[in-house]
């Protein structure tokens, strides 16, 4: 599946996202933990698409999250959306049209900007 791929992607591809899971024991694309964690990244993706009218309101614990307790630098965001992008466009060449591309990048630069904007 798609997402299983997602993180360790991240993972492999941008090496200093690692310091975020240094709490898992593996972090091979085999990781249980890698696998059930890009999972909830998906699904948490997808409710925000199921609330497109209201992606603050939607995200706002995990925007919470990200910023209090996770600390993660909103540098990482950039990474993991392009990484989303990526193996979309290897899992679904042929629906990954410009168009698609496009709408895409937007929605999770939007996702980035919520999930980054409790940071101060
Ligand atoms: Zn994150 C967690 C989502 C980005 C890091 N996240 C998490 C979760 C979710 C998410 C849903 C879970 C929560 C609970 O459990 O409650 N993220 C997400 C999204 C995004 C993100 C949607 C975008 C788009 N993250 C991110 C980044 C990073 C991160 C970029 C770094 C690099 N996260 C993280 C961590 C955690 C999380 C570290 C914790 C994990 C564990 O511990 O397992």
């Amino acid at each position: 599946m798609p997402w299983t791929q997602i993180l360790f992607r991240m993972l492999e591809v941008f090496p200093q996202t690692k310091t975020y899971f240094s709490h898992y024991a593996d972090l091979s694309v085999k990781s249980s933990q890698v696998r059930t964690h890009g999972k909830k990244i998906i699904d948490a993706i997808t409710s925000a698409v199921n609330h497109i009218d209201d992606i603050t309101g939607t995200l706002s614990s995990l925007s919470t999250l990200h910023a209090n307790t996770l600390r993660v630098d909103p540098a990482n965001f950039k990474l993991l959306s392009h990484t989303i992008l990526v193996v979309l466009a290897l899992y679904f060449p042929a629906e990954f049209t410009p168009e698609v591309h496009l709408a895409c990048d937007k929605f999770l630069a939007r996702v980035s900007h919520v999930l980054a904007d409790k940071y101060r």
